[in-house]
């Protein structure tokens, strides 16, 4: 994740990103579904819910550009440059200033009518707009997701060890495992343990896209075959149009074998 440093100018100042910028338009997506639930809520060889569909980079910058489009229509002298994701913006941040969403202990923004399971993007613009006052956190004296993280990778609230992160190690990082690995606790790609404990998830609400839901492959996963390394086209077979796909099927099959290794030790 050394591309967090190499684009810190940006992250911090959105006019680098696009000179005369003026306003950030701050935009939420639910992708909780309820047939995620049990590929997520397995015991070995859990998917976290926002990797188990179609991947959201493509699914989202649909619906992101046709807002953009929309923006031109009323202002079409404006420059606006969408963001899912993968560019260098601060997602979370805009979404506290725009009034959509807190920043919550556990780093993630927090919709009170929707909870954490959503994905953000922006529309960063070079059109004035009003903008909307910033949320308010409603934490309040709560900590249950500093005490539910299974590598206690929060430092203090509202602060993240990436690197001590589960996702980190099962979604971002290549290679092999080191002896800084933390175990997975069961969890193959991903890891929602501090959302499951949030209570503003009780307000989550099923995402209108259907397509978050499970994949076909993935909802048939069969962890003893992905563990396997010669299978290599089961493995991209598991990750094709998910995304996983960045993770990719080889990481993945390194992340089942941890597990099922995990999974003898307590037996
Ligand atoms: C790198 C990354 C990770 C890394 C590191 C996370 C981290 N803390 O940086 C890892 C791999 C660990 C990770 C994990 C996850 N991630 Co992630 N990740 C990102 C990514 C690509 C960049 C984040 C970044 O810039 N980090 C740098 C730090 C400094 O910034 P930050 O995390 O955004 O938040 C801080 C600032 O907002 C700051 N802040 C607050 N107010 C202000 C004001 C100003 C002016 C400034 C400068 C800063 C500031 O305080 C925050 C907390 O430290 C974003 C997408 C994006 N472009 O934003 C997704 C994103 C944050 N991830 C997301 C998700 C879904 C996850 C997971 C839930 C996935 C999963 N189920 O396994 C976990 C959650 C772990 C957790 N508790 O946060 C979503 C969050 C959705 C939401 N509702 O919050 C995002 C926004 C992707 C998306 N487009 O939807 N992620
Ligand atoms: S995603 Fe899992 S490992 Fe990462 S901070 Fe949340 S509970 Fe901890
Ligand atoms: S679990 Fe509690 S402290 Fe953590 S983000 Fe949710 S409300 Fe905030």
């Amino acid at each position: 994740m050394t591309y967090l440093s190499r684009t810190l100018a940006e992250r911090e100042d959105a006019t680098v990103l696009l000179p005369g910028a003026r306003s950030v338009v701050a935009l939420m997506l639910s992708y909780w579904r309820p047939e995620s639930e049990r590929l997520a809520g397995a015991e070995v060889g859990k998917v976290a819910r926002y990797a188990v569909g179609r991947d959201y980079h493509v699914l989202v910058r649909r619906k992101v550009r046709a807002l953009r489009k929309s923006l031109l229509r009323l202002d079409p002298s404006a420059e606006v440059h969408p963001t899912i994701d993968t560019s260098p913006v601060m997602e979370r941040a805009w979404a506290e200033r725009a009034g959509i969403a807190w920043i919550g202990k556990s780093t993630m923004a927090i919709a009170p009518e929707l909870g954490t399971y959503t994905f953000l993007a922006t529309l960063v613009t070079t059109s004035e707009l009003v903008p909307d006052p910033p949320s308010i956190d409603r934490c309040g004296s709560c900590t249950r997701c500093l005490d539910a993280c299974p590598t206690q990778a929060f430092p203090a609230p509202y602060e993240l060890d990436a690197t001590k992160c589960i996702t980190y190690w099962n979604v971002e990082r290549s290679g092999d495992f080191t002896p800084e690995t933390p175990a997975l606790h069961g969890w193959l790609a991903g890891c929602d343990v501090c959302q499951e404990v949030c209570p503003w998830n009780k307000f989550k609400q099923a995402s209108p896209e259907a397509r978050f839901g499970p994949t076909a492959a993935l909802d048939a996963l069969d962890l003893t075959r992905l563990a396997d390394p010669a299978d290599a086209d089961y493995h991209e077979a598991l990750v094709d149009k998910t995304a996983l796909k960045r993770t990719g099927g080889e990481a993945l099959s390194r992340n089942a074998r941890v597990l099922l290794r995990e999974q003898t030790k307590l037996d």
